[in-house]
């Protein structure tokens, strides 16, 4: 097998600079909120393109990028994805879920309904590929799990960055999505993301982050 290697284009940066987006990035990152509330106002499938291939120059596992991003705007799918999900929330809400689990979520103010998925004009549901295909025969993926996470941290981060809104829903179980978009058989639904602009207006639940002693432990040399 013949190897390749190119040249990294990186542009090189002061310390300076490379502090200031640092800081700047984190501010910009802190104001990114799961948005519930959608507007049903149009975004161009060009940013919809270009957000999704942002996201999938993420790292996988042997370059094996195992993700199919599904993009859906028809009011027909989105419809029957809404009915669906809402098919199956409406039993976690009602039983599926533990008494623990509705508590944690009680200052969220989610409920079964999910009028977004209606609402969004996209919906973006990511795929896993456990495995290929080729030539009909199966060929491993690796890390799948976290190469399909890192991707789909790269999107929410992108949709943030480039001034829109999104959520990430996990109905659950999922499998429906598999069925109305007529998925092959090596591919999961991992995650489904309404993306849109924000309803005007808009609340989110007041909730605090962690604050820089809770998330980060350092172990700096003397
Ligand atoms: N999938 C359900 C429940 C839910 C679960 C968690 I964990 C959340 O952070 C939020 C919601 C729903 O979407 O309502």
């Amino acid at each position: 097998m013949s190897k390749q290697f190119i040249l990294y284009e990186y542009k090189k940066q002061t310390a300076q600079e490379i502090s200031d987006k640092a800081a700047k990035l984190r501010t910009l990152m802190s104001k990114r909120r799961s948005v519930r509330h959608f507007s049903e106002k149009e975004v161009h499938k060009d940013v919809i393109t270009d957000l999704i291939m942002a996201a999938a120059s993420a790292p996988s596992g042997a370059n094996k990028q195992p993700w199919t991003f599904c993009a859906i705007s028809d009011p027909s799918i989105k419809k029957q994805i809404r009915e669906a999900a809402e098919k199956e929330e409406y039993i976690n809400y009602n039983g599926r879920m533990s008494e623990e689990w509705l508590g944690d979520l009680h200052p969220l103010g989610t409920d079964w309904q999910k009028e977004f998925l209606e609402l969004a004009p996209w919906l973006i549901v990511i795929f896993k590929k456990s495995y290929d295909i080729h030539d009909h025969s199966q060929k491993k993926n690796y890390y799948v799990s976290e190469s399909v996470g890192i991707a789909a941290g790269f999107f929410i981060s992108c949709v943030h960055q480039a001034g829109l809104a999104t959520l990430t829903h996990t109905p659950s179980p999922m499998n429906f999505l598999t069925k109305i978009l007529g998925r092959p058989e090596n591919e999961k639904p991992f995650l489904l993301l309404p993306v849109g602009y924000p309803e005007e207006g808009a609340l989110v639940p007041d909730i605090a982050r962690k604050k820089e002693e809770e998330v980060i432990s350092w172990y700096i040399g003397k």
